[in-house]
């Protein structure tokens, strides 16, 4: 199965961040329920490989913590605008939980992508982006204040891709604790 590892978003911060949705040409809004915080995206992984990474996952201690949303940006930047996100600001314990994460799957045989972890939420995609179009996003974004996010647990997901969009099932979750 086809799976990712992230950080569920609780309704508050799901409904403020559908607040920042505006009227960008082509762009697809990743679904209010469906909003995420990703740690690490795996791919395709068999039975085997499912169970070599629950019981490495389970092993992971790390602490609670809040998060705060930060400055709002694009994927692959200003000039080609193809993906809109929320950055959070970069909590040390967010780093050392994805640093446990990342070495979790790596030691159950798995690779990951080379790029470095920087904290986001994917709010829309574009297919074919208009730079001029994006300022609007990031206007909106500074008029709106965000909650803040309180991570208690990250979860194991499967996404099913479907014509219709992605499915995403929580598979296990994980608990942080002190
Ligand atoms: P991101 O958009 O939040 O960065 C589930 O598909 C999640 O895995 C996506 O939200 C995406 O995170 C992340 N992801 C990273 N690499 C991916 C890839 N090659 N294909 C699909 N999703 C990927």
């Amino acid at each position: 199965m086809r799976l990712f590892i992230a950080i569920e978003l609780p309704e508050q911060v799901r409904n403020a961040l559908a607040g920042l949705r505006c009227d960008i040409h082509g762009a697809r809004w990743v679904p209010k329920d469906q909003l995420h915080l990703t740690l690490a995206f795996l791919g395709e992984v068999d039975d085997d490989g499912v169970a070599r990474l629950t019981g490495r996952l389970s092993r992971i201690h790390a602490p609670p913590f809040t998060l705060r949303f930060g400055e709002s940006g694009c994927f692959p930047g200003r000039r080609r605008p193809r993906v809109l996100w929320v950055g959070l600001e970069h909590e040390s314990r967010l780093l050392h939980l994805a640093a446990k994460v990342h070495a979790a799957v790596t030691d159950s045989g798995m690779a990951l992508e080379d790029r470095p972890f920087s904290p986001h939420i994917t709010l829309a995609r574009i297919k074919v982006p208009r730079p001029e179009e994006v300022g609007i996003f990031l206007d909106r974004h500074l008029q709106k204040k965000l909650p803040s996010l309180a991570v208690r647990e990250f979860i194991l997901f499967q996404s099913q891709l479907t014509p219709e969009g992605a499915i995403h099932t929580p598979i296990r979750s994980f608990p942080l604790a002190a």
